[in-house]
């Protein structure tokens, strides 16, 4: 059984918990310790003991912690992208990028220890100096989510730790060898006893642990809108600091100009790649009439041909479902566009393989309107619905006739609408003639309205949430 890390110490519970591959469900990955109340509250105990030691540790020490992770990680990138592709089912190759991104990360926020940099002002009174510092907030709790179960954990521990702060760290569930695996490599590149801890369990226990408790400063979140509203609800009476990552309906635009090679490949690789598991995919699209049949009729032949199948398959493309649930709700999903009139162009069928795992055909809707439900809820599966608009003009309407504001993306090979859309569209990420889904690991990530709440992740822009500002004066 693979434990939990609390204060520095490697502990195992009474409860394992499997960790099942979804392309094949006899694939047993691992056991892994579940956490109770008490080992939730016992991690808590830890990073808050050793939050003031640390945050005053220097840029050196944090620096070469990161690098030997980061190195790490990319020297152990297949093997890493295997267990990942074996946990969470994406196939080999995107698996392996994901590692590659995460090691990445580590890499960036490295050099990102070395270069925390403050201000000095003149003070508009005579023989004062203004200081302005960046300090760290404290005990950071980490809620991951399945569908990047390394990506999304190094974006979050990674700039936690380079700024100096201690971190309690949930995986998702359904992932945690993953999680594991990148705990382990930190815990041997020298992070102190308490500043990072791993607790697998439930939601309602683990997290339910780090929301209740008032030593627990800030907690950044990815995951479903429903939760994410818990996490905020719950953290206002302590007036903590969150950071909410919510997911999406992004839309993706394909004017009547469009390349249609590229607007093909956007729409199949942002749809369906992943088993369209990511906040970020290409849920809507949204195409001008007289591209329209042309534009679809080359979609539908293109998500047939998609191979589906196990994910460490080499000839596979789009790997399981992650499990059941998911796969239950996507047929649902699928149902419920049906009944509203959309049409069945292409997958959206359960299908077997030599092993029992969630293989779904990839499910293309034609003929939606964006008052079905399909157009307004979240599904997180290889499902995606097209619109039929008349022009540029409705297709930024329907873009932005969501609750959600992720990532946008258009095809157009026209500067006028692309300029226009990246001005006019509610989105935190705009494409041009890339897939929405697919970002880099240096800049910054996030969204609007319902899809994210405080301060962006990811890039130099991580400090505004992993930092406090502080600004001291001193006369001479
Ligand atoms: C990407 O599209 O490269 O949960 C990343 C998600 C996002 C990450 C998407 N937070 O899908």
């Amino acid at each position: 059984m693979k434990p939990l890390l609390i204060g520095g110490e490697w502990v195992t519970t009474s409860r394992g918990v499997e960790n099942v591959n979804p392309s094949d469900t006899s694939d047993i990955i691992d056991l892994y310790a579940e956490a109770g109340l008490a080992e939730a509250e016992a991690a808590i105990t830890a990073a808050t003991d050793a939050a003031f030691e640390w945050g005053l540790s220097g840029p050196q020490q944090r620096h070469d912690i990161l690098l030997a992770a980061g190195n790490e990680i990319l020297a152990r990138k297949a093997e890493l992208g295997e267990l990942l592709a074996r946990e969470e089912g994406k196939v080999l190759p995107e698996a392996i990028g994901e590692v590659t991104r995460a090691g990445n990360i580590f890499l960036f926020f490295a050099g990102e220890a070395l270069r925390l940099a403050g201000d000095i002002l003149p003070s508009v009174r005579p023989g004062v100096s203004v200081e302005i510092t960046r300090e760290p907030v404290g005990v950071v709790g980490i809620i991951a989510p399945w569908n990047f179960p390394i990506a999304i954990p190094a974006w979050k521990i990674a700039p936690a730790l380079c700024y100096g702060n201690t971190v309690v760290f949930k995986p998702a569930e359904l992932v945690p060898g993953s999680a594991w695996a990148l705990v382990d490599i930190l815990h041997r590149a020298g992070v102190p006893p308490g500043v990072l801890n791993l607790v697998m369990g439930p939601g309602r226990v683990v997290g339910q642990a780090m929301l209740n408790d008032a030593r627990v400063d800030a907690i950044s979140f990815t995951g479903s809108q429903a939760t994410g509203a818990r996490v905020a609800e719950a953290s206002l009476p302590f007036l903590r600091k969150v950071q909410l990552e919510m997911g999406g309906k992004n839309p993706l635009v394909v004017l009547d100009d469009a390349d249609l090679d590229v607007a093909v490949h956007c729409a199949l690789d942002g749809a369906f790649y992943s088993t369209g598991q990511r906040c970020t995919a290409s849920s809507r699209i949204i195409v001008t009439e007289r591209i329209h049949d042309q534009f679809v009729g080359r979609l539908a032949d293109a998500v047939s041909t998609l191979r589906v199948g196990h994910a460490l398959r080499n000839d596979t493309q789009i790997g399981p479902v992650v499990d059941a649930t998911q796969l239950q709700q996507d047929m649902d999903y699928i149902d419920i566009a049906r009944r509203q009139g959309g049409v069945l162009r292409a997958g959206g069928e359960r299908i077997t393989r030599d092993t029992d795992g969630y293989f779904l055909s990839p499910a293309l809707i034609t003929e939606t309107g964006s008052d079905m439900r399909i157009n307004r809820e979240e599904v997180f599966g290889p499902v995606a619905s097209v619109m039929r608009v008349r022009d540029y003009d409705a297709a930024l309407q329907q873009a932005n006739d969501t609750p959600f504001g992720l990532s946008a993306g258009i095809c157009t090979t026209s500067l006028k609408y692309s300029n226009d859309f990246k001005r006019k569209c509610e989105a935190g990420m705009v494409m041009v003639n890339l897939p929405t889904a697919g970002v880099d690991y240096h800049v910054p990530f996030g969204g609007r309205k319902g899809s994210s709440y405080g301060a962006r992740e990811q890039g130099r822009y991580a400090a505004e949430f992993y930092t406090i500002v502080k600004t001291s004066y001193t006369a001479a």
